[in-house]
C-alpha cells in the first residue's frame, strides 16, 4: 500500500505540502489542475509548476485526481470527439510527467452530493452529511444556492462552470437512459485506454456517490455487478477502478470486501474511508475507526493485505475536528488520524503474518 494524500494546490487548500510531509509514510500528493475547466487539454507549464512544487516537497505525483469528462463525452453528442481528443493530449502530457494513475469518474452532471456538508455531530466535529428525504423532494435547480460553498475553493463536483448550465444539462439528459450511458462510456474507454496503455498510465474510474441516481440522472458505477460489466468494457489492466469504501458503503449492500477480492489486479487506487448509514437511508461521514461507522474498514485493509495490493492509497474525506476551517471533508487533523488508523491495521497484519512464517520455519 503506497499512501498518498490529496492536495488541491496552493491558494487552493488550507494544509500545506510542509504539513503533509509530517503525516507518516505519505509518498505522494494527489493532484490536479482545478482550474481547468473538464474537457479543456491541461497546459504543460501548470502542470511542471505542480511537480516542481511537489518534487521540492520530498513527494511523488503518480496520481491524477481527476481529469474530468466533458459532459458531452457523457451524453454522447458528436461534439464528444473534440472533447476526447483532448482528453488523449491531456494523458499524453501527464506520461510525459511519469504520471502512473488517473482517476476520474462518469457521473452525470454532479460529481459527489451531500446536503449538509458541516452537520455537527455530538462530539461537537462536523462531517459531510446526506439526508435522503431533502434529495428526494428537492429540485436540484435550487440546490446549488442552499449548499453552503465557499466560493473562494473550488469544491470538486461544484465547479463554477458545471453549475452554470445546470438547466440546460438537465435538458439534456431527460433522453439519457443508463444503457445510453453505458454506451457513451464504452466508446469514451475504446477511445482513450489505448492511449493511456501506450503512456504506462492506469485509468481508474471512481465510483458514483453516493451510489443510486439522483435527481432522475442516470448512474452506473455503483455495484459490484456494475463494476464487473465496466471492467469489461475494455478488458486491459490499463482499465481499473479507484476503488472507494465510502461512496460504495453508502449503500450496505455492497460487499467492498468481496469487490477487493474479485477486481484485485484492477484496483491501481484506493480511497479508504468510513461512512454512518442510518436505517432511513440518510448518512453521515464518520473517522476511519471501523467501529465508527457502517464499513468495515479492518476488513477492507485485510482483504487489500491478503491481496498483496501494492497499488495507491489515500484517506478520503475526514471530519472537521479541533475547531479546522477547511475544504468540507479535506481538513488535515482528520485525515491524518485516519492514515495512522489505516498504518495501524497494516502494520499488525504485516506483524502477523511475519510471526506465523517463523512458526513455519521453526516446525
Ligand atoms: C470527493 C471525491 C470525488 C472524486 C471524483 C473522482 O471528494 O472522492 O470528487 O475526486 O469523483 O473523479
Amino acid at each position: 500500500m503506497r499512501m498518498t494524500f490529496r492536495w488541491f494546490g496552493e491558494g487552493n487548500d488550507t494544509v500545506s505540502l510542509d504539513q503533509i510531509k509530517q503525516i507518516p509514510g505519505v509518498e505522494g500528493i494527489v493532484w490536479a489542475l482545478h482550474d481547468v475547466p473538464a474537457g479543456e487539454e491541461w497546459p504543460m507549464d501548470k502542470i511542471l509548476h505542480i511537480r516542481d512544487q511537489a518534487h521540492r516537497a520530498g513527494f511523488h505525483i503518480d496520481v491524477v485526481e481527476s481529469v474530468n469528462v466533458h459532459e458531452d463525452i457523457k451524453l454522447g453528442l458528436p461534439s464528444r470527439d473534440v472533447y476526447i481528443d483532448n482528453y488523449k493530449k491531456t494523458i499524453e502530457k501527464l506520461g510525459q510527467v511519469g504520471v502512473k494513475v488517473i482517476c476520474y469518474n462518469f457521473m452525470p452532471v454532479f460529481d459527489w452530493v451531500r446536503t449538509d456538508l458541516f452537520k455537527e455531530a455530538a462530539d461537537g466535529s462536523t462531517a459531510l452529511f446526506y439526508e435522503k428525504s431533502r434529495i428526494e423532494d428537492v429540485d436540484p435547480l435550487r440546490l446549488v444556492d442552499k449548499i453552503n460553498v465557499n466560493p473562494s475553493l473550488t469544491m470538486p463536483g461544484w465547479e463554477p462552470e458545471r453549475m452554470q448550465h445546470l438547466a440546460g444539462l438537465f435538458e439534456a439528459y431527460k433522453e439519457v437512459t443508463e444503457e445510453h450511458l453505458w454506451d457513451n462510456l464504452g466508446y469514451f474507454l475504446k477511445e482513450i485506454i489505448p492511449v493511456a496503455a501506450k503512456h504506462g498510465i492506469k485509468m481508474a474510474i471512481h465510483p458514483d456517490d453516493p451510489p443510486w441516481p439522483i435527481f432522475g440522472l442516470p448512474r452506473i458505477m455503483t455495484s459490484q455487478d456494475n463494476f464487473r460489466r465496466f471492467l469489461k468494457l475494455v478488458d486491459s489492466p490499463y482499465n481499473g477502478i479507484t476503488l472507494c469504501s465510502g461512496s460504495l458503503g453508502a449503500n450496505t449492500g455492497n460487499d467492498i470486501v468481496s469487490m477487493i477480492h474479485e477486481f484485485t489486479d484492477r484496483i491501481p487506487f484506493a480511497h479508504i474511508r468510513n461512512v454512518r448509514v442510518f436505517d432511513n437511508g440518510d448518512f453521515i461521514e464518520t473517522s476511519h475507526r471501523t467501529e465508527d461507522g457502517t464499513v468495515d474498514i479492518a476488513g477492507i485493509v485485510k482483504a487489500y493485505y491478503e491481496t498483496g495490493f501494492n497499488g495507491y492509497a489515500r484517506p478520503d474525506h475526514g471530519r472537521h475536528i479541533w475547531e479546522e476551517q477547511c475544504r468540507p471533508g479535506y481538513g488535515l487533523y482528520d485525515r491524518a488520524l485516519g492514515i495512522m488508523y489505516l498504518w495501524g491495521l497494516w502494520d499488525s497484519l504485516k506483524r502477523v503474518e511475519h510471526k506465523q512464517r517463523k512458526k513455519v520455519v521453526a516446525k
